[in-house]
């Protein structure tokens, strides 16, 4: 099984389009895998909380976050989890973590665990516009790629962990009138299908 998680909507955002992607794939075969579609909570303590219940339950091959990155103008292949929190925004609890740790004495950064040069020409092979980005942010997205990997390597597992960031969707700058980048939202699932094609041939 390969575990693909996307977030719920935060900030201004009204929609998130990992959330449909995590939706639209949730039993969907790649190779010899199914997919199980999770969406998480932007919230400081349930994400990381729900993801190490995930690990409890399930015993996935692979784990792939997705989220969204306001801004950028290509599928960033996330490199590095730092050990902080410092939100520019509230969570959906309202809450604004600055300077924290995400694990207390936990290590600087964990380094994710996908393939990620064989994703990135799989990406580009297939005309998708993607590169590997060496910051995931401060805020949620970067805490759960953080949290993912801190509870594999803690449990000594193999497990191999990623985090995909997506532009806003062509609808949603459409809809907020904003002079942003964006992508067509079935192209940014084409995308998360290729990743999932790779990983699972890994
Ligand atoms: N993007 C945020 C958190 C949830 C999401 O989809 C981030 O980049 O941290």
């Amino acid at each position: 099984m390969i575990l693909l998680t996307g977030f719920e909507p935060f900030g201004t955002h009204k929609v998130n389009p990992s959330e449909e992607i995590a939706r639209a794939l949730d039993g969907r075969r790649f190779g010899e895998h199914v997919v199980r579609g999770v969406v998480l909570p932007v919230h400081h303590r349930e994400a990381a909380a729900q993801m190490a219940a995930l690990l409890q339950a399930i015993d996935p091959a692979a784990i792939l976050h997705v989220g969204l990155a306001e801004g950028r103008a290509r599928i960033a292949l996330e490199r590095v989890a730092l050990n902080v929190m410092d939100y520019a925004i509230a969570d959906n609890a309202g809450y604004r973590a600055l300077d924290e740790a995400c694990v207390a004495g936990g290590p600087p950064a964990y380094f994710a665990t996908l393939p990620l040069r064989d994703v990135l020409a799989a990406l580009t092979a297939d005309g998708v516009p993607a590169y590997i980005s060496s910051t995931a942010g401060t805020y949620l997205c970067n805490q759960t790629l953080y949290a993912t990997l801190h509870l594999v390597s803690c449990a000594g597992r193999t497990t191999r962990v990623g985090f995909v960031h997506l532009p806003l969707s062509a609808g949603m700058v459409a809809a907020a009138g904003v002079e942003l980048p964006s992508m067509d939202a079935p192209l940014m699932q084409r995308a998360i299908e290729t990743v999932l094609r790779v990983v699972a041939a890994t």
